[in-house]
């Protein structure tokens, strides 16, 4: 169950595994190359022993190699998102004592100066290779293998970390779900720092022994021109991705926005998550193309809880069962079990796919489990059978087009500005973004404040996607009794 046993991941097999612009990769070329890289690692050590090594790559061979050559050496593989602001880098770094780190060209000229000052040794990929390969660890699938950083209600997001038996237990789920095969062929174009790219497409396809295609970002045209010529057989993507495609047939001859349309009908799956698929959408992609998105349920801890299945009804609104392996019972604020349909409560989940801990965090690991159980926040009912979300527990997570985002995080940067005596950040319903980020201002006295200075001062202090969208100059925040924000007022004020 280690790295070592994706079955399609050998020195003899000549599938195409890779593709990267005009380039493509045979399974045994990626697997040479990943050997090769795990061996310049390990630089003549057994085993890495779990040493953590961040990478800075784009979707790419490179990253590829990368993140599997530090599986086999022994190391905890930490992808980060190459749009995060330095701040922000700063935080991952240090929270989980990252000791190497791996970027290319432009990349790696943007980490000089922190990796010299946080002490980290600054490699590209093509310095690690070794010229030959030598014998590789035996990997037992309780090591830890990945760690991931997440949002959520505290100010600084945290490392999830999954062993490689999370990661089996993720990836496997979905191939027997989703019906994944070798003759499978999928573009990735979202970020490779979350699970929706890297288990979902990435690993799911080169486990099925799959083509997957990658693209550095989500690039409409030329993910468009392959559909129409049918490269593709499979599509995942998040709703706000849904809805740009949208957009764009509506600046194009209608003639193209067909050809495009004919290329998603034959596929054989069309996959939303990782936000609410509005009915609506699901309904306008049915139209335009006649497939009927699946719909399924995760998170950074969990993978993939919950699916509509692929076979049978793929119902609108529902995030559909549990996946084969995964337990999920829903929960009420006594910590009783939800039995009754249509009685909301929080979804709680168990299973291999379930991850090992928070980084260095035993206290919110902790408070993160109940009876067993992981708490994942996010409030459903159980309608006739299928999993319907409701909401999610807290107000200070946001999802925008995909990405979970903290407002406390975001609070606390814009705090730091000099004219702000007191903010407050919220998600507001958005057709593109699902929900996007809306900042309450309360300015020092005799200051004033233009969004665009704003906007200007955010940029480098935290990832742009964060950045809010609108603020609102108040005089005074709402607060309860106790002083605290009452932030549902604040949506009232909208
Ligand atoms: C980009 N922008 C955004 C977002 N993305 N603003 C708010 N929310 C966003 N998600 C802003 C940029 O800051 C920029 O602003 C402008 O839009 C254009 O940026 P660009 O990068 O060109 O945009 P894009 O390429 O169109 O990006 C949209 C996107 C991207 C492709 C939908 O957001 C994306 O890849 N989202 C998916 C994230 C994801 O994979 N989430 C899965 C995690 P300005 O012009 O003002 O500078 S959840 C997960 O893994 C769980 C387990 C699950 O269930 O799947
Ligand atoms: P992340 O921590 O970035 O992995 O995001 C996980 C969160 O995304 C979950 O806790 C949910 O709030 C949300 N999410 C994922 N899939 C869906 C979905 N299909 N419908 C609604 N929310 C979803």
């Amino acid at each position: 169950m280690s790295e070592q046993v994706y079955p399609h991941l050998n020195n003899s097999n000549t599938k195409i595994a890779l593709t990267e612009g005009d380039d493509s990769f045979s399974y045994a070329d990626v697997n040479q190359r990943i050997n090769k890289f795990a061996t310049g690692l390990l630089n003549g050590s057994d085993d890495l022993n779990e040493e953590r090594i961040a990478f800075f790559i784009p979707a790419s061979v490179d990253y590829v190699t990368t993140m599997h050559g530090i599986w086999r050496a022994g190391g905890i593989a930490i992808p980060l998102n190459v749009a995060s602001a330095v701040a922000e880098l700063e935080h991952y770094l240090s929270c989980a004592s990252v000791t190497r780190m791996i970027a290319n060209g432009k990349y790696q000229e943007s980490l000089t100066d922190l990796c010299a000052q946080m002490n980290i040794e600054l490699l590209s990929v093509a310095d690690v290779m070794a010229e030959e390969v030598s014998q590789l660890p035996v990997i037992l699938p309780e090591r830890r293998a990945m760690m991931l950083f997440t949002s959520g209600t505290t100010n600084k997001p945290k490392g999830v970390v999954s062993t490689h038996k999370t990661i089996h237990a993720q990836i496997t789920t979905l191939i027997e779900a989703w019906s994944w095969t070798d003759q499978d062929s999928i573009p990735l174009f979202l970020p490779v720092h979350h699970i929706h790219g890297i288990i979902n497409i990435l690993s799911c396809g080169l486990w099925a022994g799959a083509t997957v295609h990658l693209f550095a970002k989500f690039d409409i045209p030329k993910i468009t021109a392959e559909i129409v010529t049918g490269t593709y057989n499979v599509f995942m993507a998040v709703p706000t991705i849904y809805v740009k495609l949208m957009q764009y047939f509506d600046t194009i001859d209608e003639s193209e926005v067909k050809k495009i349309c004919d290329g998603f009908r034959p596929m054989r799956l069309n996959i939303s998550g990782s936000a609410a698929c509005p009915v609506k959408l699901f309904n306008q992609w049915k139209d335009l193309t006649g497939q009927v998105l699946l719909e399924r349920y995760g998170m950074t801890e969990i993978g993939m809880g919950i699916s509509n299945p692929y076979d049978g009804e793929r119902r609108a609104g529902h995030v559909g069962q549990p996946l084969p392996g995964v337990q999920a019972q829903l929960f009420d604020e006594d910590n009783n079990p939800v039995t009754q349909e249509n009685v909301p409560g929080e979804i709680r989940v168990k299973g291999d796919n379930v991850f090992l801990e928070y980084w260095a965090n035993e206290k919110a690991t902790k408070e993160s489990f109940h009876d067993g159980w992981f708490c994942t926040g996010d409030v459903a009912v159980l309608d006739d059978g299928y999993y319907r979300i409701m909401g999610r527990s807290s107000i200070d997570i946001i999802k925008s087009g995909g990405y979970k985002l903290s407002a406390l995080e975001i609070e606390g940067t814009l705090l730091t500005h000099d004219d702000i005596a007191e903010c407050a950040v919220i998600g507001v319903e958005d057709e593109t973004w699902g929900e996007s980020v809306m900042a309450f201002i309360g300015l020092k006295a005799g200051k004033s404040m233009e969004y665009d200075d704003l906007k200007a001062w955010c940029d480098g202090k935290m990832s742009s996607y964060k950045i809010p969208k609108a603020i609102q100059i108040i005089d005074a925040l709402p607060r309860n009794a106790m002083g605290k924000v009452t932030k549902p007022d604040l949506k009232k004020l909208l």
